[in-house]
């Protein structure tokens, strides 16, 4: 009988316990759309570039950083918020990105304190 309590017990923790880490791994920022978008082949004379996450991002601890096929940096400004959208950072492009395959890898910490990073390619025309 007190076993039986136990084990309830147990299950009761492990269910909240794993009800709270799900939580916690929905709050993180991953990566929702791109513009470009990844494989996409856009037109030359690219002005910017924007990520949009799922979660707010703190802008001072995130980065976006875009290689050339040479995998050489491009010259971007510092990544912004997109106007008042907290989870959304633009890039400037100047001069403006000229034909080729360009890598971008970024990184953000969220504001729930998690850090997540990916990467991925398109093309310029
Ligand atoms: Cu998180």
């Amino acid at each position: 009988m007190k076993k039986t309590a136990f084990n309830s017990v147990v299950a009761l923790l492990l269910a909240s316990s794993t009800l709270a880490f799900s939580q916690f791994a929905m709050a993180h920022a991953h990566l929702k759309t791109a513009v470009p978008a990844d494989k996409m082949v856009v037109d030359s004379f690219l002005h910017n570039l924007g990520l949009t996450f799922t979660e707010d991002v703190e802008p001072a601890f995130s980065g976006i950083e875009v290689l050339n096929a040479q995998h050489q940096p491009v010259a971007v400004g510092k990544a912004q918020f997109s106007g008042e959208q907290h989870n959304k950072l633009v890039v400037q492009f100047d001069p403006p990105l000229q034909s080729g395959s360009y890598q971008v890898n970024w990184h953000v910490l969220s504001v729930d304190g998690h850090k997540t990073k990916g990467s991925y390619t398109f093309s310029v025309k």
